[in-house]
């Protein structure tokens, strides 16, 4: 099946700028395409993942992938999509970020040594350009009319844009140009946001390569939930891949939440799984909604995809462990991990009766209630129930020496940390 048939089928084109020119050219060629992002963070989320997933998708249809890490434009900032200019951050934030977001997006596209990729810093061609080169080179191709029309301009005319801001497509322009005069490329694709400045390199290339120059531009439609909220970002914050920010366990059950409605259409846009897996998996979803296998396989697809084989087991043993009780098979670094959301209380390390242990801490108000609770079983500890009011707890029933976990009745836990 040609790439672009594949895409079409996944819902994952928004605009393109020649389809039929593009579906013949995937057809007669292994193309060279890129996909920038700015260091503007120090790590990705689920959002960046919709253009490098079909990237990827470029990738392992036999296409050249180039990665652009804007180490020029990041220091600027994309004003697409924005409603107000951005501060800027320093140099120095800029580096470190540029260094975080490669490393995360070569884990994500170097894999077993199949290494067809090239990455690529926007830094490198673009500081050499001197201001008088910029303004006669490359500013006569601009018409600030066009530039005041796209929507990222025409959207900020009255709450103000700075020169700085308004200028940002042009450095984007010139990635393209470079990358189309250098590296062969002949394709950009970006979320739906991007197309004012995808299109905009496109023009430049036309103006200095002849109007018939085979270069093209897809976007990727950034979808909306089904109840209407933004995807990819919960009460918590953003979903990051970085796993000190987002835990793969955290990670795993953001995905395996998805709802009914979502669950297809996220197969479709994020997974390498086949049409027959997906169309089967699609049929549960109506035949057996509550068993949630559409659910599992998308979280287990993201997690390996993202994190890989052994924090995927790991997000797996914390969600069962959680699920069954059965607390005592994690491991501490498995609670740290599971736990993290959970009331969290601190206890000293020497031994202490269970009931007085129970109240100092704040998990039961009072003795009677703590009591009361042990006595009709619905106190365990690392996934065992207690059933001695004269138990003395100490750090020896600490998971690692570190924590013990506490579940009042069915699904009240409570993570007690030994300092
Ligand atoms: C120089 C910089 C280029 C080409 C692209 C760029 C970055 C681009 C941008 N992208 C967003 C970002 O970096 O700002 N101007 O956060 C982000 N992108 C992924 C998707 C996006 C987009 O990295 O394209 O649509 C989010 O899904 O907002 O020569």
């Amino acid at each position: 099946m040609n790439i672009i048939d594949e895409l079409e089928w996944r819902d994952a084109i928004n605009q393109q700028t020649d389809a039929e020119g593009l579906r013949a050219l995937t057809n007669e060629k292994a193309v060279s395409l890129y996909c920038g992002v700015d260091p503007t963070g120090d790590s990705m989320h689920i959002g960046h993942l919709i253009p490098f997933m079909v990237l990827k998708r470029f990738q392992l249809a036999g296409h050249r992938p180039v990665i652009l890490i804007g180490g020029a434009t990041g220091t600027i900032g994309d004003p697409s999509g924005r409603t107000s200019e951005r501060s800027l951050q320093t140099l120095e934030q800029i580096q470190d970020n540029v260094e975080a977001l490669t490393a995360q997006l070569r884990k994500l596209f170097v894999t077993d040594g199949d290494n067809n990729i090239r990455m690529v810093n926007n830094y490198d061609w673009t500081h050499k350009i001197n201001v008088i080169e910029f303004l006669r080179d490359y500013g006569k191709n601009f018409s600030i009319n066009t530039m005041l029309a796209k929507d990222v301009v025409s959207s900020r005319l009255d709450s103000g844009i700075s020169f700085t801001e308004f200028s940002y497509q042009i450095l984007q322009s010139l990635d393209y140009l470079h990358l189309f005069q250098n590296e062969d490329v002949q394709l950009q694709i970006g979320g739906s946001d991007q197309w004012g400045n995808i299109t905009s390199g496109l023009d430049l290339i036309r103006k200095k390569e002849g109007s018939e120059a085979k270069a093209f531009g897809l976007t990727i439609p950034l979808m909306l939930k089904a109840d209407g909220t933004k995807f990819g970002k919960t009460a918590g914050g953003a979903i990051w891949l970085d796993p000190n920010k987002t835990t793969p366990f955290e990670f795993y059950q953001f995905w395996a939440n998805t709802d009914d409605r979502d669950v297809v259409k996220y197969l479709k846009y994020f997974t390498f799984l086949s049409m027959e897996e997906i169309e089967s998996l699609a049929e549960k979803v109506q035949s057996e909604p509550h068993k949630r296998e559409a659910q599992k396989k998308l979280a287990e697809e993201m997690t390996r995809f993202v994190h890989g084989e052994e924090l995927l087991e790991q997000a797996k043993r914390i969600t069962a462990a959680l699920f069954t009780g059965d607390i005592g098979s994690l491991t501490a670094d498995d609670i740290e991990q599971g736990f993290k959301e959970m009331p969290t209380f601190e206890s000293g390390r020497e031994a202490k009766n269970i009931v007085d242990w129970l109240v100092d801490l704040g998990i039961e108000p009072s003795k009677r209630q703590a009591r009361e609770d042990i006595t009709n079983g619905a106190i365990s500890m690392n996934g065992e129930r207690v059933t001695d009011l004269t138990l003395e707890v100490s750090e020896d029933q600490a998971i690692g020496g570190r924590f013990i976990i506490i579940r009042k009745g069915k699904k009240n836990y409570s993570l007690v940390k030994m300092s």
